[in-house]
């Protein structure tokens, strides 16, 4: 059949087609990506609605096709889409719904929201992004047939093909890859989203067949969540059967499923509200655990099981736990928490589930005695184990705290003052320079740690190696902030750390590797400001005058000049080769007095570029390296990571 000609497109046709163009200029708006798990969301799409058929009590078996053509179909056993003509535009029913952006639940009775992990954004997102979308109804006797293509322009008007006798819906569809990355369908994919529908979906048969690989899954569960977690613990000891049970309070439809299982010490709740997962739990998660919690404390009280007045914990209760907690909840009630849809929200959920699963609970473990004392028993011994483990790990930590006391007392000169924000921290190259630091420097807010050695470079190496580097060691429990993930510089017991090292290649590298190290694991000292370079002079520049002493310090050669101009004509020019070379008065007021002293502040200009920088210069890959100092580092000019501060 020809398209239809340009003069008969109504203001509807014009509209529709503006709706589906929009999904195809911005298509994540509506399926999330169009990689493959975008073009996997084309496919629940359509079995949702054929889900939502069979969850009206229409049909019971969703066949799905993956076709050798990369198409796939889906096929229902319900009363097939509606074909009459809809008075206001003029169009069938079905056309409509495969045009129009529309939720699902616009257009069906349904009184939950769609089952789609979308709710339910409608065929339509799957006729747009597709390079034919063709479906065919068998209802009232008839075979009905249209045909969208190449994103949703109808190319064959609905139809009659013939007459039949089967009632449902059968939507075939092929995606556009000018739209995807990938469109290939991944049978494991869809068979495991299947299969978890069919666990929610008590009798609802799924069967998956993949044309190109003649693999097939068939799902249909008659005792579903009890089904779902005997099929979660094959592989596990249940200490009992599958506990199963549902209920409805306040309009709210609540189906759960729990197995224990010996020798299991991690815990396996899974939460749905209207067939969703929802990941991140929510109040009816919250409510089960508060329920489970309180029926086995109390049972375990009231005969007498538990000893003196130690409850047992939540997660005594529920190490060895899977269960399974679906809620049908009506649209005017359903809330979630964030904007991922993944954490329920909707507040009566936890008195409904937490009632609901106390009541169940304690009834059952009443029933079943020898089952209900074996868990008790078993919780108990996870309590025992939690309070053991808390003990270790206490004296674990007070072993290492002593441990590294015991580094940091022959190491660390500390500050007096406990005033973190103040105190300043040098870490300084060599042992020598560390006792002429330890005696110039102001004992309140000044704290010194020697340096032994070149530190690691860490661009290279892994965690566990750097925390074996003593020095990396003493200095992450120096400044007492953590390091990596962990690192909280508001925990830093210093507001400077201060690298100060020689004046000479030796001592840059080691203001590299300690600033690499500053970078990979405490970026956050750097982003605030609290990392610097101590800047010790060059020169100084000094003549005697009525038999006293007066110099200037130079910090490179245009200071120099200066220095010379300011002292006058008889001065003596003397050189620092390294820290060692000054005494604690001239180390003091050169280079750690804040009132004299010259700082440099390590900045990271571009985060990015920084860390291509850091791994270049740090990087095994010379070549690279010495292509990036040729371009970046003019050698009369300071470091490039710093700008100068008091
Ligand atoms: C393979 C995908 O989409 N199946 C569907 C139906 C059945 C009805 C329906 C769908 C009511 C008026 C808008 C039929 N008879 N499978 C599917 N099966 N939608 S989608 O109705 C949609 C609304 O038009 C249906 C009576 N009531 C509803």
């Amino acid at each position: 059949m020809a398209e239809k000609n340009l003069e008969s497109y109504s203001a509807a046709d014009i509209e529709i087609l503006e709706g589906l163009a929009g999904v195809r200029k911005r298509p994540a708006m509506y399926i999330g990506s169009t990689n493959s798990t975008g073009l996997h969301h084309l496919v629940w799409e359509i079995v949702d609605n054929a889900v939502d058929e069979a969850l009206n009590g229409f049909g019971n078996v969703i066949v799905i096709t993956i076709h050798k053509d990369g198409s796939l179909s889906v096929l229902d056993e319900g009363r097939g889409i509606p074909v009459d003509i809809h008075k206001t535009t003029n169009m069938p029913a079905v056309q409509l719904i495969f045009s129009t952006l529309h939720s699902g639940g616009k257009f069906s009775s349904k009184v939950y929201a769609s089952s789609a992990g979308l709710h339910g954004v409608g065929s339509s997102v799957t006729n747009a992004l597709s390079v034919y979308c063709d479906i065919t109804v068998f209802r009232d006797g008839k075979i009905n047939h249209l045909r969208f293509e190449n994103g949703g322009k109808l190319v064959t008007p609905l139809e009659v093909l013939g007459t039949t006798r089967k009632h449902g819906t059968l939507v075939r569809f092929k995606p556009d890859d000018k739209i995807f990355s990938t469109t290939n369908f991944q049978f494991d994919v869809i068979a495991n989203h299947v299969q978890e529908s069919a666990f929610l979906l008590k009798g609802v048969r799924f069967v998956v067949l993949d044309e190109r690989t003649s693999q097939r899954g068939d799902f249909c569960y008659n005792e579903g969540l009890k089904e779902y977690v005997a099929y979660l613990n094959k592989d596990k000891t249940p200490m009992d059967e599958v506990i199963s049970f549902d209920g409805e309070d306040s309009g709210i439809k609540v189906d759960i499923a729990l197995q224990y299982c010996a020798k299991d010490y991690g815990e396996s709740i899974y939460s749905y509200a209207n067939n969703v997962r929802t990941r991140d739990g929510g109040t009816h998660e919250s409510g089960f655990k508060m329920g489970i919690t309180k029926a086995v404390n109390d049972y375990a009280t009231e005969n007498q099981l538990i000893r003196g007045k130690i409850k047992l914990e939540g997660s005594d209760i529920r190490e060895g736990l899977t269960a399974i907690i679906s809620l049908k909840i009506p649209e005017q009630m359903l809330q979630y928490e964030g904007q991922t849809k993944q954490k329920l929200g909707t507040p009566e959920a936890v008195a409904i589930v937490s009632n609901f699963i106390y009541n169940n609970m304690t009834y059952y473990l009443n029933e079943h005695k020898e089952f209900a004392v074996s868990l008790v028993k078993k919780c108990i011994d996870a309590q025992n184990a939690r309070i053991a483990a808390r003990k270790a790990k206490d004296e674990a930590r007070s072993t290492r705290k002593a441990k590294v006391e015991m580094i940091l007392s022959d190491k660390l000169t500390p500050a007096q003052s406990k005033d973190y924000d103040k105190n300043e921290l040098f870490i300084v190259e060599g042992e020598s320079a560390g006792g002429t630091a330890r005696k110039g420097r102001n004992r309140i807010y000044q704290a010194i740690l020697p340096l032994r050695g070149k530190p690691l470079n860490t661009d290279s190496i892994s965690k566990e190696r750097m925390l074996k580097n003593e020095e990396f060691a003493t200095i992450i429990n120096t400044i007492g902030a953590g390091f990596g993930e962990d690192f909280n510089v508001d925990n830093s017991h210093y507001g400077k750390v201060i690298i100060m090292t020689d004046a000479d290649t030796d001592g840059a590298h080691i203001q590299t590797l300690l600033i690499t190290f500053f970078y990979n694991f405490m970026k956050p000292l750097i982003l605030k400001g609290k990392l610097f370079v101590a800047m010790p002079p060059l020169y100084r520049v000094s003549k005697e005058v009525n038999h006293k002493l007066v110099y200037r310090y130079a910090w490179d050669e245009t200071d120099l000049e200066r220095a010379k101009k300011e002292i006058g004509a008889g001065y003596r020019v003397s050189r620092f080769k390294g820290l060692g070379e000054m005494n604690d008065e001239q180390l003091w007021e050169s280079t750690m007095n804040p009132a004299s002293r010259l700082l440099c502040k390590v900045t990271i200009e571009d985060p990015v570029s920084a860390a291509r920088e850091i791994s270049i210069l740090m990087g095994n890959d010379t070549v690279v390296r010495r292509q990036w100092v040729e371009e970046n580092v003019n050698f009369n000019e300071i470091d490039t990571f710093v700008d100068e501060v008091k």
